[in-house]
């Protein structure tokens, strides 16, 4: 009988470890900054390849003091940040972030990020799971404005 308890519960852990392995972290990298600014953004691709919705809820970075996830709205014809609660990454599902759409806003830099760095990054999903991971600082062309 003990055996087989056993045998359930590293059965019950195994599944466990695939349950956070749903989650596939693709190309993420932050934004390389000018010397003296002090706000920048991380993107990535988050893939959902499990049979439920899951919930980004929050990120941390020891290279900012403030992060918040952000989408971007237009609103008059003006681009503006906003402050979002979660992400969701439908199953089956891929949830893009990339400039000119939702980030996670990073407030407070700890020092500029230069580019071919890395910095930590770990999310905080709903259901108490973290992805951890470094994302390397790359310039970021793409989002900006060009001036006609
Ligand atoms: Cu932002």
């Amino acid at each position: 009988m003990k055996k087989s308890l056993f045998a359930l519960s590293a059965l019950l852990l195994s599944t466990g470890a695939f349950a956070q392995s749903q989650l596939i972290i693709e190309n993420p990298y932050a934004r390389a900054t000018p010397p003296n600014a002090t706000n920048s953004a991380i993107f990535m691709t988050i893939k959902n390849t499990g049979d439920a919705t899951r919930t980004l809820v929050s990120a941390t970075t020891s290279a900012a003091k403030k992060v918040e996830l952000h989408t971007v709205i237009k609103t008059d014809g003006m681009m503006k940040m906003r402050e979002v609660d979660t992400i969701e990454i439908p199953k089956d599902q891929e949830v893009m972030l990339k400039p000119g759409g939702l980030h996670i806003m990073l407030f407070d830099l700890a020092q500029p990020l230069k580019e071919s760095d890395f910095i930590d990054v770990t999310l905080n999903f709903a259901d108490g799971d973290k992805e951890v991971f470094k994302a390397p600082v790359k310039k970021v062309m793409a989002g900006m404005k060009h001036k006609m």
